[in-house]
């Protein structure tokens, strides 16, 4: 009898916890709008200034969406970060724009209640403390701010540390946990768009696709592709003079998925946990907040606007910086006409690089882009219509086609929407500067030491012999219906078989699939350096295009062309420096991820086989196969 009383306050305590939580702002989710009038456009793509402070909360936001009969067809409550200085509810948080050497810093207050806070054991689930959260810096090179697995989980001391963790309120008057996220990047930081994210282990999925935000590294030509010696001259007079688009492509997706906790959770959870989770937690009513059955209508928005409108002068070159945003899946997107959505001869896209790292020669000639849950693609983009024209950005079957005759061999991951965005033709007054032909790879950018090239041909110019090349074989496995595995290990910290990358070496990963995962590494990214043909080959109707090329940088790698993936299929290569300290790699499609497919990774100072030095740096470090910028 006293137990069930207990049982009975305690459901009371809950319910009344949850009825005491504050009612959430709303986004409501524009239909068609110019994309330059969305919400937040001047937070996501500010002018030239640079945003180096940000004060944030995680906060619950109820999304609408609206179709133009007025009919509310969606409705969710998920955590974003709201701007201390705007206090708007937005699809994302400001734009941080920095300089290479430059440093940033960003408050998090964590505002999400829980009433049901993490119990010990938790951790071993795939998906617990789903409003308890952090702050990632998702592709700058930077300290870890980790030296030791005993310290990084209790002491933020700066740096990318995602071992640290800010839990949730247990009720909505508790003061919010708050930690002031820092870093300084180093002179030599290629230029580009990178991100933030949560990236508490256990939560991530839940959180990422509403709360996120972009991180510009300012260009810096002068530097990167000199005048007269890089064969950069034109395209870097097109590059500055652009229209400068920032592409957040999020996902919302809903199938229903059980709460954290209740019988079948973990079965059910790992391809569908989702915003219902969020929401429910966040005020309470999760799947009754869908005013239709949403399964199977996972939709795209594009900086938090669906189906928004992007606006082209004809035959002018515009700068796209698309960002996959979404916690899974991953789409192929090319331009297509308006009307019956056929890919175009009309349009042209030139790529620049991925993930904020150049390419060895740009551009290149693409006929559409792939872009992974996690990942970041630049092009330029024309197209020749006149003014009234209309096209689609797509990521429908067009889009498929370019790369593959049967939905990528059936790759479950693969998303598909017919309209990303509209593209209208506003006429031919562009600026002369961006109607210039490019030349395909004329221009060799400099490159800085943590992204040299680290092929056989360029190992043999900087003496770097390849028998001291570090390799070892690593691979994502995927167990007993939910659990993901690196290596045979579900993710556990802290990690007693971490992943080293020893400072001063050149790092080889013979990997294996990244057709069903793709594959994240912090702090440093890696060259695909050779892919092995004869056990993994595009399967038939398979192209990769010229969009995959080996020599090509990431940090978020996919390659969606066959299933079979054999260990050894890929070679990646890492020069990991200047920082040391613990990291991760891991899948990023979330639900993997927060399902133990993540791995510690020491980059490793020589003579400090565990803990590392507490200022993160390794005293007397050179890299052996250097660079090519001057800074
Ligand atoms: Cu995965």
């Amino acid at each position: 009898m006293a137990r069930l009383l207990l049982v009975l306050v305690l459901a009371a305590a809950l319910a009344a916890g949850a009825s005491a939580l504050k009612k959430p702002p709303v986004y409501k989710i524009p239909t068609g709008a110019a994309l330059t009038s969305l919400p937040g456009a001047k937070l996501l793509m500010p002018s030239k200034q640079l945003v180096t402070k940000l004060s944030l909360s995680l906060s619950p936001v109820t999304f609408q969406l609206t179709l133009k009969n007025k009919t509310l067809v969606l409705q969710f409550t998920s955590p974003a970060f709201i701007s201390d200085s705007g206090k708007k509810a937005l699809a994302f948080g400001p734009t941080l724009r920095i300089n290479r050497g430059g440093t940033y810093s960003v408050q998090i207050a964590n505002q999400m209640v829980d009433p049901n806070p993490e119990k010990p054991g938790d951790n071993a689930k795939p998906f617990y403390g789903p409003m308890d959260t952090n702050f990632h810096s998702h592709g700058l090179h930077f300290p870890t701010g980790a030296p030791s697995q005993v310290t990084a989980s209790t002491k933020y001391i700066g740096g990318d540390n995602v071992f640290i963790k800010l839990p949730a309120k247990v009720a909505e008057a508790d003061k919010p946990s708050t930690i002031t996220f820092n870093g300084t990047l180093p002179s030599d930081h290629f230029p580009g768009l990178n991100w933030y994210h949560p990236h508490k282990h256990g939560s991530t999925t839940v959180q990422t696709s509403t709360a996120h935000g972009a991180i510009l590294v300012n260009d810096d030509f002068d530097v990167w592709m000199p005048i007269s010696s890089s064969g950069c001259d034109v395209i870097r007079q097109v590059l500055a003079a652009a229209d400068d688009v920032i592409l957040d492509t999020t996902l919302l997706f809903f199938q229903y998925a059980a709460l954290p906790g209740t019988p079948n959770a973990l079965a059910t959870n790992v391809d569908n946990a989702n915003i219902q989770v969020a929401s429910n937690i966040s005020n309470g009513t999760a799947t009754g907040n869908l005013a239709m059955n949403m399964t199977g209508q996972d939709i795209y928005l594009i900086n938090g606007g669906y189906q928004p409108q992007i606006s082209m002068q004809s035959d002018t070159w515009q700068r796209w910086r698309f960002l996959y945003s979404g916690a899974k899946g991953f789409i192929a997107i090319t331009i297509a006409t308006a009307d019956n959505q056929v890919a175009t001869p009309d349009c042209e896209m030139m790529l620049i690089g991925k993930d904020a790292l150049y390419l060895p020669r740009l551009p290149r000639k693409i006929p559409g882009i792939v872009l992974p849950a996690g990942g970041r693609v630049e092009v330029l983009a024309r197209c020749s219509g006149g003014r009234g024209t209309g096209y689609v950005l797509t990521a429908g079957p067009a889009a498929v086609k370019v790369f593959s005759d049967d939905g990528f061999n059936g790759n479950p991951y693969l998303q598909q929407q017919a309209v990303l965005a509209t593209i209208t033709m506003k006429g031919a007054s562009g600026k002369a500067v961006l109607k210039q032909p490019l030349i395909e790879e004329a221009c060799v950018p400099k490159r800085p030491s943590y992204a040299s090239d680290l092929r056989d041909a360029a190992l043999a110019a900087a003496s770097y012999p390849l028998g001291d090349v570090v390799t070892s074989d690593v691979q994502f496995t995927f167990n007993r219906g939910y659990a993901c595995e690196v290596n045979g290990d579900v993710y556990s910290y802290p990690d007693l078989n971490p992943l080293l990358m020893p400072l001063g070496k050149v790092v080889q990963w013979s990997f294996n699939d990244v057709f069903f995962h793709v594959l994240h590494v912090h702090a440093n990214p890696f060259q695909l350096v050779a892919i092995n043909e004869t056990i993994n080959a595009p399967a038939p109707g398979n192209r990769p295009t010229s969009f995959y090329k080996v020599g090509d940088w990431y940090d978020t790698f996919l390659y969606p062309f066959n299933a079979a993936a054999l260990p050894g299929s890929y070679q990646l290569r890492f020069q990991p420096g200047q920082y040391t300290g613990y990291s991760l790699m891991h899948c990023h499609y979330l639900q993997h991820e927060d399902a133990g497919c993540m791995k510690e990774v020491l980059f490793q100072c020589p003579g400090h086989p565990t803990d590392q030095p507490a200022d993160g740096f390794c005293p007397g470090f050179t890299f052996p196969v250097p660079g090519s910028v001057v800074v």
